[in-house]
């Protein structure tokens, strides 16, 4: 929510104002099965209830979350793995015909090379363990690639990169086989070799992204061909070999292939033209406007690649709160310099367009549009882009939200503002993403049923290149949210899900939240549209509701740090985004898997201790700050820090207490057919599961009902009782992810290990200081003690309500509440 930026920026009152193809999984690819650990750590994956919101881990009576390993058994993500496996390891993550990882025993290091983070996952260590390295260095010595453009090269170069470093050994090209030890890379038809392999008659199935990675015989010798349709096939199954070997797998057990999908991969860029970056946390900009486009810094190349990497083929590169200078001459220019750099990494640019660009840059006397000379300035305006950037992808648009100008103040739709645009970029094959984040100046009786109520009754009124681009959840990236009524609700419109990677509401740089749990709890939501199954992703894919045209988005959480995202572990975030994205079927539990292989080490006492860690991240951090379905009591304008108590903002939903209602009887939000029946927006199974208290879970408990304090929940505390112990719980399995975090010591470089130690270490704090205050202020309401077996309150209400701090919004930190021990906070 943006309104005390608003109120600070004076914006408010401005005058204008499928692509269904899919990888073929393994068994158990989707992972829904195959995701709880013994600690109890299970994502939701498998745990869903009819509503979708439910999460075995967020029952918040787990006990200690990081206690035990995950369990070995996992499945493969993101490609299928089409080899027997007969003979394979069980060692690290098995599936079904393979093994990530391997049984050898990993030294512990000696002294490793501190690093800084901004190699990412793209690390390519020498393989520590003898038989690995042995194996990669016999099959991995030359690379073949016989003709191709940019991408090629792009493929070319990091396979060159990756093998050499990963077996310790130069990897030469060579323009024809040399013997055993050769990847073959290309397409049909600029590959000879590619072209006659059987192989080749398998790629047209995949679709124009899509790739195969096998193991081959050329002229006798064997190879592994990496073969798509495309070059930026072959750049994603390089990528997906090179995780693969960089998650130490056995050569022999090579046989992958993937297809997107999901169309439209991308980032949202909250980049202000000033270098600043809204909800950021990582530094300024990428983007340095000043510079562009004589200047290209080599992160822009760095960043291209981790993106295709993972999957991302898309990048909006301005804020949604849209500076119409993006639309000049000048920018274009400057944004044609980026889009030619990302282009070989099969990234698109696209911009966020401020919809009163024809008044503010074209000098016209309105926006309206329905006016011929708005068309027409919109028309030349796409005109002038495409021929700059012929792949430019399209316009996305914040409109009527927030103080944004829009086609209402016309008295025009939504869809006549998309349409509008639509228009002007249809004859060049470019989309427009409209939001329906839309957030009017007029309080509704309950803020979250406005995106529904306004964008429902235009379902089938868009043009066929527009998307509506829909939150995860009905209220602003928090925590927990249930899923968007509009996800299935609007079944002749293709919807596209926006995830917020930077974690504006989940403790920013510092507090460490593995999003993945997050992401897989919408995408397996289950809309119930179309019967059992309708889940979110199919609404997303496409496939649902039979739509080509598919998308998701991220809001970025990259900037000018070093290491990209303000912590090591937001990296994370970043990239079980791209992979989900990809394939919105794979499990946060293998997507942690891999990438704490790839970023920290392959070592099992590494992976085991950090993915579980990971894994209980983010029901820890609900715990300690919004348990129970409670949404939006943080800090105004910041978002960091606890502010249950703020009442005083000019518009009712800005406040706190306009969310979670505490009175004498109890706490939540009546959305029951009672209260604002906000339940009625979806499906009907849903909606009665969401208003019934015996079928709701308790993870959304408070979302939807207004609820007495002494009433009994589902794990027979009372409702005070259990806000109690989950906030309390969530202190102290924090400060477990600490104790599990020094058991890696040895075994990471000095300086990652004590950065993320160092913020671990002020999330406990802080963790401490959400519990404290959050629960100070609810008794005033309950009028109850604490329970026993808990901590006291370290201090009185007073104190929180009279701290000051972040000082910081970039990089928030709180000190004044760093004393004495946060935990324990349920006593032992
Ligand atoms: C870009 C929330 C954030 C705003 C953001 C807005 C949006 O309200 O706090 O910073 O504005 O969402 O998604 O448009």
């Amino acid at each position: 929510m943006r309104f005390a930026t608003l109120v600070l920026t004076g914006l408010v009152g401005l005058a204008l104002s499928s692509a269904c193809s899919s990888d073929k999984q393994s068994a158990g690819a989707s992972g829904a099965a195959g995701t709880s650990s013994a600690a109890g750590t299970s994502s939701a994956a498998g745990t869903s209830n009819a509503a979708g919101t439910s999460n075995a881990a967020g029952d918040g009576s787990g006990g200690n979350l990081l206690g035990a390993a995950g369990g070995p058994s996992q499945s493969l993500g993101g490609e299928s793995n089409g080899s027997s496996g007969a003979g394979g390891e069980s060692g690290g993550t098995t599936a079904s015909g393979g093994a990530i990882g391997s049984t050898e025993t990993y030294p512990v290091p000696g002294s490793l090379p501190d690093e800084t983070g901004a190699d990412l996952w793209l690390r390519y260590p020498k393989v520590p363990i003898p038989g690995r390295l042995a194996e990669y260095k016999t099959a991995f010595t030359h690379i073949v690639s016989t003709a191709g453009g940019a991408s090629t090269q792009a493929a070319t170069d990091e396979l060159r990169q990756g093998l050499s470093g990963l077996t310790g050994t130069p990897v030469t090209l060579a323009a024809t086989v040399q013997g055993d030890g050769a990847v073959v890379i290309g397409t049909p038809t600029t590959s000879p070799v590619i072209a006659g392999l059987p192989l080749a008659s398998e790629l047209p199935a995949l679709g124009p992204e899509g790739y195969l990675v096998r193991s081959a015989q050329v002229q006798g010798r064997t190879v592994i061909a990496v073969a798509a349709n495309t070059e930026i096939g072959v750049l994603y199954g390089s990528f997906a070999l090179l995780r693969r070997l960089a998650t130490h797998s056995k050569v022999a057990d090579l046989s992958l292939s993937g297809s997107a999908k999901i169309k439209n991969r991308l980032l949202n860029h909250w980049d202000n033209l000033d270098g600043s970056v809204e909800r950021g946390y990582a530094g300024s900009s990428l983007w340095n406007w000043a510079a562009l486009p004589g200047t290209l810094s080599p992160r822009y190349k760095a960043y291209a690649r981790a993106n295709a990497s993972i999957g991302i083929n898309g990048t909006v590169l301005n804020n949604v709160n849209s500076d119409k200078q993006i639309l000049t001459a000048a920018y274009i220019a400057k944004v044609k310099a980026l889009a030619d750099v990302f282009r070989p990494y099969g990234i698109k640019v696209y911009l966020s367009a401020r919809f009163s660009a024809p008044v503010e840059l074209g000098g016209l006397s309105s926006a309206d549009p329905a006016d011929a000379g708005v068309q027409k300035w919109w028309a030349d305006k796409a005109d002038e882009i495409y021929a700059a950037i012929p792949d430019f992808g399209g316009f996305l648009v914040k409109a009527n939200s927030e103080g944004q100008p829009g086609p209402q103040t016309y008295k025009r739709t939504h869809a006549e503002g998309a349409n509008l645009l639509a228009k002007a970029v249809a004859a060049h094959g470019g989309i427009v993403i409209w939001r329906a984040f839309v957030y009017s100046t007029v309080a509704g009786s309950d803020r979250i049923k406005q995106a529904y109520d306004e964008f429902k009754p235009l379902d089938g009124l868009f043009d066929k290149n527009v998307l509506v681009q829909v939150k995860n959840g009905p209220l602003d990236f928090q925590p927990r949210e249930p899923f968007h009524p509009l996800f299935g609700a609007m079944p002749k419109t293709p919807v596209a899900l926006e995830l917020q990677v930077t974690k504006e509401y989940l403790g920013e740089d510092t507090h460490l939240a593995y999003l993945g749990p997050l992401y897989e709890e919408v995408l397996k939501a289950d809309t119930q549209v179309n019967g059992p199954g309708s889940t979110v992703a199919r609404v997303v894919d496409g496939t649902l509701q039979k739509h080509t045209l598919s998308a998701i988005s991220g809001v970025a959480n990259v900037g000018s740090d070093l290491n990209w995202t303000g912590s090591h572990f937001n990296q994370a975030n970043w990239y079980v985004y791209g992979r989900m994205a990809w394939d919105p079927d794979l499990s946060a539990k293998v997507v942690a898997d891999e990438w704490v292989r790839q970023t920290f080490s392959n070592d099992p006492e590494v992976v085991t201790k950090v993915v579980a860690l990971m894994m209980s991240s983010r029901q820890s951090l609900v715990n300690y700050m919004e348990p129970l379905g409670l949404v939006h009591i943080m800090g105004t304008d910041h978002h960091y820090g606890p502010a249950p108590w703020v009442s005083n903002l000019s518009q009712p939903e800005w406040n706190p207490v306009y969310y979670h209602k505490a009175d004498a009887v109890g706490l939540g939000f009546d959305r029951t057919a009672r209260g604002s029946n906000a339940v009625s927006q979806y499906a009907s199974a849903v909606g009665a599961s969401f208003g019934n208290r015996a079928s709701i879970s308790d993870d959304s408990l408070l979302f939807f009902h207004h609820v007495a304090w002494g009433d009994k929940l589902d794990t027979g505390k009372t409702l005070w009782e259990e806000l109690v112990h989950r906030y309390s719980l969530g202190v102290d399995d924090v400060g477990h992810m600490r104790d599990a975090w020094a058991t890696v010591n040895s075994r990471i470089d000095a300086k990652r290990f004590a950065e993320v130690s160092d913020f671990l270490h002020i999330q406990h704090y802080e963790a401490r200081w959400w519990r404290d205050a959050c629960l100070s202020y609810f008794a005033t309401f309950s009028k109850l003690p604490m329970p026993a077996g808990y901590a006291a309150l370290a201090h009185p209400l007073s104190f929180y309500q009279g701290l000051s701090c972040p000082a910081d919004a970039k990089k928030p930190r709180c000190s004044q509440v760093y004393t004495g021990d946060p935990s324990p906070a349920g006593l032992p």
